[in-house]
């Protein structure tokens, strides 16, 4: 796209923002010179990122050739291709997500419906108004294709905001009466597959620490608990930043942990393997150049992530929650080591000697978990 196209696109998009609230970060006219320089920093970068998704195209592209090519001669000799004769079994896994708030958890969900590696047996909802949260994903479930997939709302708490994303959520479908709340579901799930549940836990835990608390032994047998939160070593602001603009920001109270640091605790203690993606690999900004692709692409999955994120009101996400979802399907973007973390009175993760108790990623691939975020949703029909 042209940079007068884009700065059109960009004031047009201001006109019609929803709520015109002072949150809402767009350009106003008289920053106006103040903006065209950086949209002319930012074309520089458009033409490198293109460039990025063409050359991915590109791959993808001599991928699938290949893999016709191979069809046409037979299935043993695709079977062979392969390197194994079966294909992979799905994990299992069930989200319990925050959504409504800040806006990476959709783009977690959003990854994770578009990743047949995923067999996802459901949702729960955590922290705050866990009902309209629950709203929320059955709307966007079933806006998308998925209104099959369960929906379970944990326990409702005192939240110190109000969801940024409610009037999505509020035309959203509501329970249908007898339907289980967030225990309940985790429970009849963890009895129907013992060992084999995956939970990706991407909000404060309140509603994993209420299932510790109700059904501690069938807690035990989920399979692992991936879920961001915490800070080791780096805090919120620029782990990526170039080394010789200082030292990293050292690190931070971080917001799941620090909303429910019983339920962190317990978790630690549960004997489930943890697996924590913290600030320091998660602070993944969704710059412009990918929100344009993506908000152009015009699925029904990249709309409503397009309504979500005008609701949310800000500009660049910055997309945590999914790196959770990105481990379960490339571990190595990712890699993990293990730490014993003990939170303290403040929320703070600190390590400390003794055994492990959680398996911590430290440093991630920032490119990798773009290249496979985009190139999934840019596949979503
Ligand atoms: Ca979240």
């Amino acid at each position: 796209m042209s940079f007068q196209k884009r700065l059109v696109r960009t004031v047009g998009s201001a006109k019609i923002a929803p709520g015109s609230s002072s949150e809402i970060a767009y350009p106003l006219l008289s920053d106006w010179r103040g903006f065209a320089k950086r949209a002319h920093d930012e074309e520089r970068v458009l033409a490198r990122n293109v460039n990025r998704w063409r050359r991915l195209l590109h791959v993808v592209v001599v991928l699938a050739a290949g893999l016709m090519a191979l069809a046409a001669e037979g299935p043993a000799l695709v079977a062979q291709a392969a390197g194994r004769g079966a294909p992979q079994a799905q994990q299992q896994i069930i989200i319990d997500t925050d959504i409504g708030d800040d806006i990476d958890d959709a783009f977690a969900v959003a990854l994770a419906l578009e990743s047949p590696e995923l067999q996802i047996l459901g949702f729960t909802t955590t922290y705050g108004d866990t009902a309209l949260r629950a709203r929320l994903l059955r709307r966007m479930l079933a806006e998308t294709g998925h209104g099959e997939i369960p929906v379970a709302a944990g326990p409702a708490t005192q939240s110190k905001t109000r969801l940024t994303q409610m009037r999505y959520a509020g035309r959203g479908p509501a329970p249908k009466p007898g339907e289980p709340d967030a225990v309940a579901f985790l429970s009849a799930q963890i009895r129907m597959h013992p060992g084999e549940i995956t939970l990706v836990a991407i909000g404060p835990l309140t509603t994993v620490e209420s299932m510790i608390d109700r059904e501690p032994a069938l807690f035990r047998q989920l399979k692992q608990v991936v879920m961001m939160g915490g800070s080791v070593d780096r805090g919120y602001g620029a782990p990526y930043a170039d080394p010789a603009d200082g030292p990293p920001p050292g690190p931070d109270i971080e917001w799941n942990i620090v909303n429910d640091i019983a339920g962190a605790r317990k978790l630690f203690a549960s004997g489930v393997p943890v697996i924590v993606m913290p600030l320091d690999a998660t602070q993944l900004p969704l710059e412009e150049i990918e929100r344009g692709l993506l908000f152009a692409h015009g699925s029904p999955l990249t709309d409503a992530l397009t309504l979500l994120y005008h609701e949310w009101g800000q500009q660049t996400p910055t997309l945590f929650d999914a790196m959770t979802v990105t481990y379960l399907l490339q571990p190595q973007i990712c890699p993990v080591v293990p730490i014993r973390l003990s939170v303290d009175d403040k929320g703070y993760t600190r390590r400390e000697a003794g055994a492990p108790n959680a398996e911590v990623c430290l440093h991630s691939d920032r490119s990798g978990f773009f290249d496979l975020l985009m190139s999934r949703l840019l596949a979503s029909k």
